[in-house]
C-alpha cells in the first residue's frame, strides 16, 4: 500500500445513453486530461487507469413503454458491473468516471457484488429514483436506484438486458445529499421507504460539517458498510458546475461539494465512487467546463484524502543545512 494506504482503480465510462443529450461520453477523458492520476499520485496514492470500457452498440433499440435505449444501458451496466469487480477484486477503491447517471446501477451491483451490503451515499439535485413506471422522461438516468434497491423489486417490469441485475441495496443504507428538483412520484416513494434526505433546506438548516456528522452517524448506527458515494456533479451549483445536462439552481457552493468528499474520506470507509454527469456541451463557454471539470477533480481528490490545510507524508523531514 501507498503510504496514503489508498490505492485507486480508475474505470472511464463515456455513455449517454440512459438520457438524451450529447457530450456526457466526453466526460472521463475530460477529467483524466485534467490531471487526476498526478495529482492523486501526488496526494500519496497508488493509481492504476483500467482504461475506458467499449460498449456494444444496439440498432434497434426500441422505447419499452416509456423508457428509452433500455437494451444499451443493460448491457453498458452489466460491463460496468463486471468491470467494478475486478477493479475491488484487486484490491483497490474503484473510481467510475461517467457518463451518464444510469452507470451507477452496474457500478454499485458489481461494488456490492464484490464485496457484501454497502451503505449507499447518493448527492444529487435529484433522486433518480423513478422507476420505470413513474418515470416523466423514460431517461434512465433518472431511475438507478429503484434497479438497486430491494424495497422497490416488485414494481420494477421485465426489461432486456436487465434480468442479470440482482437487487442489493437496503433503503435504510441510502442517503441523500443536495436534493431540490425531486418528482411527485419520487418524493411519495421517499416517504414510503423513509429514506433519509438531506434536501438543500438541511444543507440551509444544519450546515454541511452537520449534515455530514449526521449522515455518518446515521451509516455507522448499525454495522459499519462500505461506502458506495454517488456524486453527480448537478449536485453543485450551476454557477460552479454549469457543464451538465440538467443543471438546477440552489445547489451545493464548490466548498460544500468538496466538504462532502473530504468528510467521507475521513471514515476510510469509502470503498467506490461514482462522479457523473460532466457533459462538455452544455457549457457555453471553455470557462464553464473547465469550472464543472475542475471541481469534479477536487471533489475525487478530496475523496482520497486532500486536505485543503494543506497534506504532507509521514517521511517528510524538515531539510537541515
Ligand atoms: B440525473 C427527472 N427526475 O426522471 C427524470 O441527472 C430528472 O442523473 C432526472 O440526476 C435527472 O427524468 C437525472 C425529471
Ligand atoms: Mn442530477
Ligand atoms: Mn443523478
Ligand atoms: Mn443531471
Amino acid at each position: 500500500l501507498p503510504p496514503s494506504g489508498r490505492s485507486v482503480g480508475i474505470i472511464g465510462a463515456g455513455f449517454s445513453k440512459g438520457q438524451p443529450r450529447d457530450g456526457v461520453e466526453r466526460g472521463p477523458d475530460l477529467i483524466r486530461a485534467a490531471g487526476l492520476r498526478d495529482k492523486l499520485q501526488g496526494q500519496g496514492c497508488a493509481v492504476k487507469d483500467y482504461g475506458n470500457l467499449a460498449f456494444e452498440e444496439f440498432a434497434n433499440d426500441e422505447p419499452v413503454g416509456r423508457v428509452k435505449n433500455v437494451r444499451s444501458v443493460g448491457s453498458a451496466n452489466q460491463r460496468l458491473s463486471e468491470a467494478v469487480q475486478a477493479v475491488k477484486r484487486d484490491g483497490h477503491t474503484s473510481v467510475m468516471l461517467g457518463g451518464d447517471h444510469s452507470l451507477a446501477i452496474g457500478s454499485i451491483h458489481g461494488h456490492s457484488a464484490a464485496v457484501g451490503e454497502l451503505s449507499v451515499v447518493w448527492v444529487d439535485a435529484h433522486a433518480d429514483i423513478n422507476t420505470p413506471l413513474t418515470s416523466p422522461t423514460g431517461n434512465i438516468h433518472g431511475q438507478p436506484l429503484s434497479y438497486v434497491l430491494y424495497e422497490l423489486q416488485s414494481k420494477i417490469p421485465v426489461l432486456p438486458n436487465f434480468s442479470w441485475i440482482k437487487p442489493c441495496v437496503s433503503a435504510k443504507d441510502l442517503v441523500y445529499i443536495g436534493l431540490r428538483d425531486v418528482d411527485p412520484s419520487e418524493h411519495h416513494l421517499l416517504k414510503l421507504l423513509g429514506v433519509k434526505v438531506f434536501s438543500m433546506t438541511e444543507v440551509d438548516q444544519l450546515g454541511v460539517s452537520k449534515v455530514m456528522e449526521e449522515t455518518c452517524d446515521y451509516l455507522s448506527a448499525r454495522v459499519k458498510k462500505p461506502i458506495h458515494l454517488s456524486y453527480d456533479i448537478d449536485a453543485i451549483d450551476p454557477s460552479v458546475t454549469p457543464a451538465t445536462g440538467t443543471p438546477v439552481v440552489g445547489g451545493l457552493s464548490y466548498r460544500e461539494g468538496v466538504y462532502i468528499s473530504e468528510h467521507l474520506s475521513q471514515t476510510g470507509l469509502l470503498s467506490a465512487v461514482d462522479l457523473v454527469e460532466v457533459n462538455p456541451l452544455r457549457g457555453r463557454t471553455e470557462q464553464d467546463v473547465q469550472s464543472t471539470v475542475h471541481t469534479a477533480v477536487d471533489v475525487l481528490l478530496g475523496c482520497f484524502g486532500r486536505r485543503r490545510e494543506g497534506n504532507h507524508s509521514p517521511s517528510h523531514r524538515v531539510p537541515e543545512p
